[in-house]
């Protein structure tokens, strides 16, 4: 204990009587409501108000002993923290459940109801943006000082509803209710430029006058990891306008306009971009990234510069990750805080940039690298524009002396266009100011040398490594997944929460049919649990007895749901000629949302509704198929859909899915895949084992090499009825009678240019799903193989991930997982 702290913290809960009385406190002081009269919303907030008041300390603690042994600090700056609910997981961390549920119970309230009141801080789309959540809890679980860096989005991703099983889109206004977790920081502002002109002083400095300035504002959320020993802090920036905003057109007399830039300079803040490339309005999206990117690096070196007194040391004592190039212009901005503001020189201060960023790299498809047009980037960052010019000049050099033979103009950051305009390569640019580039798997790190990186990899060759992504067993297998969590809790202990690796003690267990049967019988719980959700929300009864096969992430067509749905098809028709067979029963089950913009996704959801309406009401098919697409896809829907997964489904087109995370998560959950060699399935299987795990499809090479050669699908429709008879059905409108042509552009994209090989990988599917079904018949052997997914996967742990980016990218020292798993008995 930290001698300046009280040595009992003032709010410390011992019993459920404490907690008690803390609650009460915080609904009648803090909420400021009678508790004869409080609704499920007001107790919800005073439990958070009372289990934040039990981080304090420890945040306190955290941040003290920080400064004290000067450690060195990392920050992850990303655009998007996708951390659903706090509440369940930080009382858990903390050890408090059973105080938590005590209390409630004594004051009449239900612990699980008022779980589900919190709302899900859905700020981010995907996997992206839930690796920043996972990592945050594994950095405050190994003690690493940390923050995250972010943006206070007042709308997260949009709600998703189903109209006649068509997306609809509508804000998600999560802090409506408030967000009782974070403290609003007034003191802690910053300005960030934007606009205007760069001018030369008369000391031949270049000055930055920028045409507007709006101020980022802090909101701190406390982030506990596992025993809750360690606090780290998410701090997020809302944006707020200066109040001498936009002089220049005040000055000129010209008020309402000076009015409207109040209202834009909020804006940068209103709301999420969905994860759409095709999207335009891309000002603000820059503006975004920039907004947060400034604040952060100011606020970081506020805090370096409060006790070290010079810059050089930054990269000993820094290390700041870039996720994705959302945040790359963070080279450019640091170089300009260095030498604009701190009057460093240009060739010192891109040698502290270098040493202190690194880049982490979650795509590699074409479309989805950020590129923005010179005449944008130079209107609204007219100074890191000059910067960019003045590093690919460098840049340029040391390629050339590299290695002759290099294409330059490929390798350049600033892109001279091939007709399609001049622009800034945001990736290129990461790349070359970081000392490290990381890929999220072994095989897309990969890919990354053999395609979009390859000749960046000539010139800094080493850069690039592969950190294969990992989940919390925290969130994703203790607090998500009680029945089977208790049950290995009983039989392995529960060493495997602080270190994952440890659930390897479960191996032993699998050929233990009595150990069978309880697995069985907890994946039996959360299966019941599920179908009772199914039913409230869709009004379709399903079979707890039938395999619960899983499709649940952004729409996306490289995903390929199509794949699946169109497998469906063929399933249901093959049922439907010979309704006599033993058919393995099956629940098909997708969530995801697609994002507004992009129409063939969208498409897919309502294919995916007009099969299901067309199986579920057959009377002839009954429990053997049954198809459930349940709307509006978040963090808090997959805890509830994981547990209850039989089967996983992850494929992809290979080469495309960087990593995933799903497929971790449900592994861990005793799901077992069904998947392409693609990211991360590749070493999942190879943990697995071959035999417990169903691969299918072409490769990532085999890919490639077809791609060259030309591929043409119409061969392979004619060559497989089964596949044509389910793209002929979809087409003439068996499934959406009411209107023949509706999926007409699915059907075309499959026949003629069929760019994620669903009919290639068709057969092979279809194949592996009928080996599937008859492993699922054999309860015993099934449940064998799940339980060794389970044992076999701990690998997959954020701790692992967090530990290697804190060896290999940061320079942090950690404790060793032995060491720590013991330290928390
Ligand atoms: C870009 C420009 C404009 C608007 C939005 C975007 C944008 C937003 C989000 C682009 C991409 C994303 C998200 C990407 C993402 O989630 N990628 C996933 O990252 C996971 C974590 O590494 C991997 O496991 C997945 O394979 C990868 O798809």
């Amino acid at each position: 204990m930290d001698a300046a702290s009280p040595a009992k913290p003032m709010r410390h809960i011992a019993s459920a009587e404490d907690m008690r009385r803390l609650i009460v406190d915080k609904l009648i002081y803090s909420v400021g409501k009678d508790p004869q009269n409080a609704v499920r919303q007001d107790w919800s907030a005073a439990l958070i108000l009372a289990v934040r008041d039990q981080l304090v300390d420890r945040w306190m603690q955290s941040t003290r002993k920080a400064y004290r042994e000067d450690q060195k600090r990392v920050y992850y700056l990303s655009m998007e923290f996708l951390i659903g609910r706090l509440l369940k997981d930080t009382i858990l961390n903390l050890g408090l459940e059973k105080h938590v549920r005590e209390a409630l119970a004594s004051l009449g309230r239900d612990y699980e109801q008022i779980l589900r009141s919190e709302p899900d801080a859905a700020l981010g789309n995907g996997g992206l943006g839930r690796l920043a959540a996972c990592f945050l809890d594994s950095m405050s679980t190994l003690a690493i000082p940390a923050h995250g860096y972010g943006i206070r989005y007042e709308n997260g991703l949009f709600r998703q509803s189903l109209a006649d099983g068509w997306q609809t889109e509508e804000p998600e206004d999560w802090l409506v209710t408030g967000h009782n977790w974070e403290f609003e920081r007034p003191e802690v502002i910053y300005h960030i430029p934007f606009g205007g002109q760069v001018v030369e002083r008369h000391d031949g400095r270049r000055h930055w006058q920028a045409a507007e300035v709006i101020l980022a504002a802090a909101y701190d959320t406390p982030i506990a990891g596992w025993r809750g020993s360690h606090v780290n802090t998410l701090r997020l920036w809302a944006a707020r306008p200066a109040t001498r905003i936009d002089l220049a057109s005040f000055n000129r007399g010209e008020y309402l306009t000076a009015m409207e830039s109040a209202v834009r300079a909020e804006t940068i803040s209103r709301v999420l971009y969905p994860d759409d490339t095709t999207d335009e309005g891309k000002n603000l999206r820059l503006r975004q990234e920039f907004f947060f990117t400034s604040a952060s690096l100011q606020d970081l070196l506020r805090r370096f510069l409060s006790d070290h007194p010079d810059l050089r040391q930054l990269p000993d004592k820094v290390a700041i990750q870039l996720n994705d190039t959302h945040p790359a212009v963070a080279v450019v901005e640091l170089m300009r805080l260095l030498v604009d503001e701190h009057g460093m020189g240009m060739d010192e201060a891109y040698d502290i940039t270098r040493r202190t960023l690194s880049y982490t790299n979650h795509t590699l498809m074409p479309e989805a690298l950020e590129r923005w047009s010179l005449t944008l980037f130079g209107a609204v960052l007219p100074r890191h524009l000059e910067l960019v010019r003045w590093i690919d000049e460098q840049h340029l050099r040391t390629a050339a002396a590299a290695q002759r033979s290099l294409d330059l103009e490929r390798l350049r950051i600033v892109d001279h266009g091939n007709g399609n305009g001049h622009g800034v390569r945001m990736g290129h640019l990461a790349f070359v100011g970081s000392h490290r580039a990381n890929g999220v798997s072994a095989l897309h790190a990969d890919l990354m040398r053999r395609t979009v990186f390859h000749d960046l990899d000539q010139v800094y060759p080493g850069r690039i490594i592969g950190v294969t992504n990992g989940v919390t067993p925290r969130r994703w297998l203790h607090s998500c997944n009680k029945p089977l969590s208790d049950l290995l809790e009983e039989t392995i202990g529960e060493a495997w929460i602080g270190d994952l690796e440890a659930i390897k003690a479960l191996e032993p267990f699998a050929d233990d049919a009595a150990f069978g049967e309880r697995f069985h019988a907890a994946k039996r719980i959360s299966k019941e649990r599920l179908a009772a959700e199914i039913e409230e929300r869709l009004g379709l009864k399903v079979s707890p007895d039938a395999m619960f096969d899983v499709q649940i992430k952004r729409m996306h067509e490289y995903k390929r749901q199509l794949l699946n749905i169109m497998e469906a098809v063929a399933h249901y028709f093959a049922i439907r000629a010979e309704p006599d067979r033993d058919w393995t029963p099956r629940l098909k089950i997708f969530a995801g949302k697609a994002a507004p913009g992009y129409q063939m996704a969208k498409l897919i959801i309502k294919l995916i509704n007009d099969v299901a309406r067309a199986v579920n009401s057959d009377p002839v098919i009954g429990d053997r198929l049954k198809i459930a697409f349940i709307p509006n896809y978040n963090v808090s829907l997959a805890e509830r859909i994981i547990p209850a997964a039989d089967l996983s489904e992850q494929i992809s087109t290979a080469g495309m899915e960087a990593s995933g995370t799903g497929n971790m998560k449900l592994a861990l959950n005793g799901a077992i895949t069904i998947g392409t060699l693609d990211g991360a399935n590749v070493e999942i299987s190879e943990r697995v084992g071959a035999q417990n795990i169903h691969i299918f499809g072409l490769t990532a090479e085999e890919i490639a090499a077809h791609r060259l050669a030309g591929f043409d699908s119409r061969a392979v429709i004619e060559a497989d009825p089964i596949l044509k008879s389910v793209i002929d059905a979809i087409g003439s409108g068996v499934f959406s009678p009411e209107e023949p042509g509706r999926f007409r552009a699915i059907v075309d994209r499959l026949t003629y240019d069929d760019f994620f090989f669903v009919t290639a990988d068709f057969a092979a599917y279809l194949d592996a799903q009928r080996q599937v079904d008859e492993g699922f018949n054999d309860r015993r052997e099934w449940t064998r193989r799940a339980i060794l997914n389970t044992a076999r996967v701990g690998w997959f742990s954020a701790d692992r991930a967090i530990r290697d980016y804190a060896r290999e990218i940061w320079g942090v020292d950690t404790p060793p997982p032995s060491a720590f798993a013991e330290a928390a008995e």
